[in-house]
């Protein structure tokens, strides 16, 4: 490997979040440490060859967070968060979708490329209280982990801060054979990384922390832990790292800057692995790294800190000595040659607050905002028109693929997103070049994942063309169907229903 260590955050410092005036910093919970919650492994309920069937059950739970009263969340098969669901590339996934929950919601594969927009789960495809709704997919990709979050506009931030958020890991051949720990719950553990505030009587209040620029919290909470420890009873970590949070940014790094090697981006592992003192990951990305605590001994303890508060405890065991070297080569990056007849295709993220907007518009259901034959290979530049002086990061997603970034501002990419990606965070007055191509058929949507940006419009849908099959026709919900239906759940007038997004159209007197 490269002796390289790499010690900073990659991106623009005066973007960081914490320059805000909405910032909420991040405050240690002062309660004991908490052991971290390691989801378990959904089980299918049968097998047949490479055809797998699993029930997945969105529902309400009460879960013990803080001391006291039980905290009401959401889960998947679990009261908060999920199960942690496994898949091998090459199997066909039968998914029965269940909603117990008091209202409508979709069922989101962020990262997996299935088609659109039924499978995909996005606003399409809802599934109503007591309802249910079966969806079949076939995974073909790399490696990765994915992950399952709630999607229906524009009460997708809300759903995702009530828990509907759980990791989805992607296996494959190739990454089976390489020397990388892979033992789920002891060396190979996903962190779902969120914030939350907690009321009266250790209960959320979505409403009460409403931000349009994304709601934040002030605690800490990983796996749906406060003020988690993680025993290590191996030479060699693999965390895998989701940002499950609505708006925040994590910049993770450990006590004494301990050098770790990041392994994994957003979906699939990094051709290269590379070494790091401090990583910065943003709303739905993943990053995957491995920690080597080699020069410990059992009765340490490691921090791993966001800025400049600690996040989770790690509290060193004896382990057998690991000599296995992470190899150089992790990963072959094949992407198809660009079409070179195609013009590059610019995406402008524009406004913060309510006043977000992408190219220039809102989102709307029913509206196709771009089609492209599937397979065609395509330059997208992705533009950030925040300014530099107070303007953000915008994490640009795309649903049904994953991408290659080619450059920022005409530079080279950061060094730690040189794999696939389906998220890429673009800084102020930058620009983000990447190379976007289809597998899979439909209609999918592309956005900022800031998730109370994209509930309040920043966000649009490309229709994608078999060209065996360009006629298919795709019914499309549309807002007020949905708002109607969250309206008659709650049993409230329409004139009354609060949805957050709601708010960005109507300062912006836009339509929904
Ligand atoms: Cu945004």
């Amino acid at each position: 490997m490269d002796d390289k260590i790499y010690q900073n955050y990659f991106f623009d410092e005066p973007a960081f979040n914490t320059h805000d005036g909405g910032y909420v910093p991040l405050v240690p919970a002062n309660i004991e440490p908490q052991r971290l919650r390691i989801p378990e492994i959904a089980k299918p309920d049968k097998r047949d060859g490479q055809d797998v069937y699993y029930t997945l059950t969105a529902q309400t739970g009460e879960v013990q967070l803080l001391p006291g009263a039980k905290t009401k969340t959401w889960g998947y098969n679990a009261p908060l968060l999920g199960q942690t669901f496994v898949f091998n590339s090459g199997e066909t996934i039968h998914m029965h979708l269940v909603n117990e929950l008091p209202e409508l919601t979709t069922f989101h594969w962020h990262g997996l490329n299935i088609p659109g927009p039924i499978e995909d789960g996005g606003c399409h495809a809802p599934v109503y209280p007591k309802g249910s709704r079966d969806v079949t997919f076939t995974l073909h990709q790399p490696a990765a982990m994915t992950w399952l979050h709630a999607h229906p506009c524009p009460e997708t931030a809300a759903q995702v801060w009530h828990g509907l958020a759980a990791a989805v890991i992607v296996k494959d051949d190739h990454e089976a054979a390489l020397p990388l720990p892979r033992h789920y719950g002891v060396d190979d553990i996903p962190i779902i990384l969120q914030d939350r505030h907690f009321h009266a009587n250790n209960q959320w209040d979505y409403r009460a922390d409403y931000d349009p620029d994304g709601v934040q919290g002030p605690t800490p909470m990983l796996n749906g832990t406060i003020n988690p420890y993680f025993d290590v009873t191996t030479q060699k970590l693999r965390l895998r790292f989701l940002d499950g949070a609505n708006r925040r940014e994590w910049r993770l790094h450990f006590s004494n800057d301990l050098p770790f090697t990041q392994i994994a981006g957003d979906s699939s592992l990094l051709p290269h692995p590379i070494k790091l003192t401090h990583l910065m990951i943003t709303c739905a990305e993943r990053q995957e790294i491995v920690v080597d605590f080699k020069n410990y001994h059992a009765g340490d303890t490691v921090q791993l800190f966001s800025d400049d508060v600690p996040i989770l405890t790690l509290r060193i065991h004896d382990f057998k000595p690991d000599q296995q070297i992470i190899p150089e080569n992790l990963f072959t990056l094949k992407t198809p040659p660009i079409d070179p007849e195609e013009p590059v295709k610019t995406v402008t993220m524009s406004g913060m607050d309510e006043g977000v907007l992408l190219d220039g518009t809102k989102f709307q259901m029913q509206r196709i905002d771009y089609t492209m034959p599937m397979h065609q290979v395509q330059i997208w530049d992705i533009v950030n028109s925040n300014n530099t002086r107070n303007g953000m990061i915008h994490p640009f997603h795309m649903h049904g693929l994953s991408f290659q970034v080619l450059s920022r501002n005409g530079k080279a990419p950061y060094p730690n997103e040189t794999g696939l990606k389906d998220v890429v965070s673009v800084n102020p007055e930058e620009h983000v070049r990447i190379k976007v191509w289809f597998n899979v058929p439909g209609i999918f949507m592309y956005h900022c994942h800031i998730l109370e940006h994209e509930d309040g419009g920043m966000m649009a849908q490309i229709k994608v063309v078999d060209p065996k099959h360009p006629d298919v026709h795709y019914d499309l919900m549309d807002h007020m169907t949905l708002m109607s239906a969250f309206a008659k759940e709650r049993g409230v007038s329409m004139a009354d229903l609060w949805l957050g997004g709601m708010q960005s159209y109507q300062e912006m007197g836009m339509d929904m």
